[in-house]
């Protein structure tokens, strides 16, 4: 029946002259017939233990693989061709299919104006995401596409890049791929400045990662997508920029079995903006959570359950004087955000305590920044305080379950230890608003962090199972470059964690290039770059560096702002670095994308991040667990260890994962300032390509050779194409030429132990491969007598 099929002849010429046609109605029909246990298991490994398979092939591992694979794939076409109507509806969106335009590698002249021209008359056509080479660019469309959902989705899998547009999607199923063939770790690094598009492209991954990993387990999935928003609407905020600002750095590790089933993820997060909690620039917001509790309280009418006020809002949502209260009131924001983040919540797996008592610890923090002092002045005393107006005091403690007595001596005076004996003095009103400023910014950070480690005991994996052969993709979204009016400590950390990004760029796309093109006796001169390893020197390196400038001025209790920035005026000798002369407390960095003026007023103390012991000691005596939970173990920064410490610890932490894995780069790029849809404004854009490197990378992914595999390795992946199976040629020199030659490519160069391959010779190598091994599966199936 089955020759029958597929009209195969009884006796097909031994040569099999045209074996394609036969191939695929061959591989179609196993397909077909292990359809059903695809369904229900979908694993190579179930498939290479496939009785079928298995009789057929024996012990022959290598070529079972292959058959699976282009089983894979057939079935993958099928099911394909089910939804085909679907396809030609999306393709339509889509507008075009993929052509050479997608890619700035193919464009014949590579000036800067060329290339500008080109993304622009693409953003025009809302084509938003182009190639170089294996990265890809992501202009902001600023407005809702219609490219993102499920059909997209099957669309983009498994099939060669070429295939479709350029897409945010191919970029994740090469992650995804390169995971499953490889076996290897991958990582997927977004950058681009702030509001560029980072965390909106990284939302994408992971839905496209979902949809790739489908496990049997619905719920898992479902988890997996609630644990951005649910993070974002603690760590991110409105700023002058970007209404949904990432204030904290993030790394995504989404895990998988080895056949590609999603497992679990893992959050890692970095650098919370902490300072925000206490005090908003003007037009900037405190971070969404607030402002969700406050209205979705409000609209239940529960404020008085978390004892909130109810006709102003708190100090530390209100910086706009009444206006946050009126757009709640009048326009119901933030409400179904409210409903959205308790769902959130629900889904990935936290109790109802949990969540009350994350809700009480936010209402405390709230009404803690409503907590005033006066000074006492009496005939002795100047510099005493008190609370003159206890209401938001005794809500605040009530909320954290503890004694107001205590919480008010804790914030008016503080303990000193002096020659064994201890000492109580007490804090002038400065310095009492500063310890409660303090309590606040400790309660959110280790609040947010605990959150964190929740979600990742939520969403862990199996333990036996992924410890002995899981793999990772992670995704890393971090707070893009910013430069504002005024840049403050919390910029400074932020932009040398994009200088730190960049460098990382660099060395996977130029310097590492550059030092195997000269082991390998090949001219490197084509890699030219603008390297930012000395900027990044001036600000890390020890114990001259601006960090360890700023840690040693923070432990002298008598230092300023002043002699701070005197300080690294005094040290800091490179072209990257300058004091303005009319400006006070000031300095100026030269980053790789541009002139960052800082203002120092604040660094020390925001360095310093002191947060009193006698605070610690009365928030242990609370009632509440989680609470408890918050201040007995180290979750955040521990002991007296300042926060650039900290930074430079957790930036080195942040790196160690990413070089584990095999990197894909995804640049998103901001085509204006306003948030205006189809407005390019080519200065912009032009000024971004540059620092980026992505001209370079245009230039170097033409010239260049991105793919450069040892002679060995070569042989063995390819020598079907130019030998026969059972031939198994020296895996040398020669025989890779030999291989190159008959596969009739060119402009390939051979170093001393590699070949160097362009990035499109690989795509082509593979494609002629794999017709080859279906050839050559057909033939073993004819000459075994399956089809005679
Ligand atoms: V920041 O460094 O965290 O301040 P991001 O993360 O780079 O910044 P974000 O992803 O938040 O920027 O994007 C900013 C806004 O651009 C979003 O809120 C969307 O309104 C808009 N955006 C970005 N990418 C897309 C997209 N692919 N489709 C539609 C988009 N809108
Ligand atoms: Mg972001």
């Amino acid at each position: 029946p089955v020759k029958a099929l597929f009209k195969i002849p009884r006796n097909p010429p031994p040569t099999l002259r045209h074996p394609e046609n036969w191939c695929r109605a061959f591989s179609h029909f196993i397909a077909q017939c292990l359809i059903k246990d695809f369904e229900r298991r979908p694993s190579v490994t179930h498939l290479l233990e496939h009785p079928f398979i298995k009789q057929a092939y024996g012990k022959d591992m290598a070529l079972r693989h292959q058959l699976a694979a282009l089983i894979k794939e057939q079935q993958k076409l099928s099911c394909q061709a089910k939804s085909k109507h679907e396809r030609i509806n999306t393709r339509k969106t889509l507008k075009s299919e993929s052509c050479p335009d997608d890619d700035l590698v193919n464009l014949e002249v590579l000036s800067e104006e060329v290339i500008i021209s080109h993304l622009q008359r693409r953003y025009g056509e809302l084509q938003i995401y182009t190639y170089v080479g294996d990265i890809l660019i992501a202009l902001n469309p600023f407005q809702t596409l219609n490219i993102y959902s499920p059909q997209f989705s099957k669309l983009y899998h498994g099939v060669k890049r070429s295939t479709n547009p350029p897409h945010i999607f191919a970029t994740a199923d090469a992650a995804y791929q390169g995971m499953v063939t490889f076996c290897k770790d991958q990582c997927i690094i977004i950058s681009g400045e702030s509001g560029a598009g980072k965390t909106e492209s990284a939302h994408l991954i992971v839905q496209h990662l979902t949809f790739l990993g489908k496990a049997n387990n619905r719920t898992l999935r479902e988890k997996i997508l609630q644990v951005n928003p649910l993070v974002e609407a603690f760590g991110n905020a409105c700023t002058a920029i970007n209404d949904n600002s990432s204030r904290f750095g993030k790394y995504l590790e989404m895990k998988f079995t080895p056949t590609g089933a999603v497992m679990g993820a893992k959050i890692s997060e970095y650098l919370l903006e902490k300072s925000r909690v206490i005090k908003q620039a003007t037009g900037e917001k405190n971070f969404h959570i607030f402002y969700y509790i406050y209205a979705g309280l409000y609209h239940q009418e529960q404020l008085k359950e978390y004892k909130l006020p109810e006709k102003t809002p708190p100090r530390y949502i209100d910086n706009e004087h009444g206006k946050v209260m009126q757009d709640i009131v009048s326009r119901k924001l933030y409400k179904e955000q409210f409903d959205a983040i308790q769902d959130c919540f629900r889904i990935i797996g936290f109790t109802e305590e949990e969540v009350n008592s994350v809700f009480k610890i936010l209402s405390a923090i709230l009404n803690t920044g409503n907590i005033e002092f006066a000074a006492i002045t009496s005939q002795h005393q100047t510099d005493k305080s008190e609370v003159p107006n206890s209401e938001a005091l005794e809500n605040a403690a009530a909320l954290l379950s503890i004694g107001p007595e205590e919480l008010q001596e804790a914030l008016t005076s503080h303990c000193v230890v002096t020659r064994g004996e201890t000492i109580i003095r007490s804090n002038t009103v400065d310095k009492a608003s500063d310890v409660r400023d303090a309590m606040s910014k400790a309660l959110y950070g280790r609040l947010f962090s605990w959150i964190v480690n929740r979600i990742n005991a939520l969403l862990q994996p199996d333990k036996n199972i992924w410890l002995e052969s899981g793999m990772n993709v992670g995704i890393l979204d971090i707070f893009g470059f910013e430069n504002f009016r005024e840049n403050s400590f919390e910029q400074l950390c932020i932009n040398i964690a994009n200088e730190q990004i960049q460098f990382y760029f660099n060395q996977h796309i130029f310097a590492l290039e550059q030092i195997e093109y000269e082991s390998e006796g090949i001219d490197a001169s084509l890699v030219q770059y603008e390297d930012n390893r000395s900027i990044l020197d001036m600000f890390l390196q020890k114990p001259m560096g601006l960090l360890s400038l700023l840690d040693e001025e923070s432990r002298f209790p008598q230092a300023t702002d002043q002699t701070l920035v005197d300080k690294f005026e005094d040290n800091l000798h490179c072209k990257y670095f300058w004091r303005p002369k009319r400006v006070e407390l000031c300095f100026g960095i030269q980053h790789y994308a541009g002139k960052v003026l800082y203002n120092v007023h604040g660094f020390l103390e925001k360095n310093r991040d002191t947060l009193p012991a006698d605070i610690v000691v009365v928030l242990r005596t609370s009632e509440n667990k989680l609470l408890q939970q918050l201040f007995s173990s180290p979750l955040t920064k521990t002991g007296k260890q300042t926060v650039a410490s900290y930074f430079r610890h957790s930036l080195m932490d942040l790196l160690s994962k990413m070089v584990v894995g095999q990197p894909h780069f995804v640049r998103c790029i901001k085509p204006n300032d306003d948030r205006q849809a189809l407005r390019f404004c080519k200065e912009r854009v032009m000024v971004q390509l540059r620092y980026t490197g992505i001209l370079e990378t245009v230039s170097i992914r033409q010239q260049g050779y991105s793919h450069r595999i040892l002679y060995e390795d070569f042989v063995n992946r390819y020598y079907y194409l130019a030998f026969r199976a059972h031939q198994m040629p020296d895996a040398n020199r020669e025989n890779t030429i030999t291989i190159l030659e008959r596969a009739k490519l060119e402009n390939w160069v051979l170093g001393k132990t590699k070949v160097f391959l362009k990035y499109y010779h690989v795509e082509q190598l593979n494609l002629l491969l794999r017709e080859v091994i279906a050839r050559v599966v057909l033939m073993q199936a004819y000459t075994k007598g399956w089809l005679g």
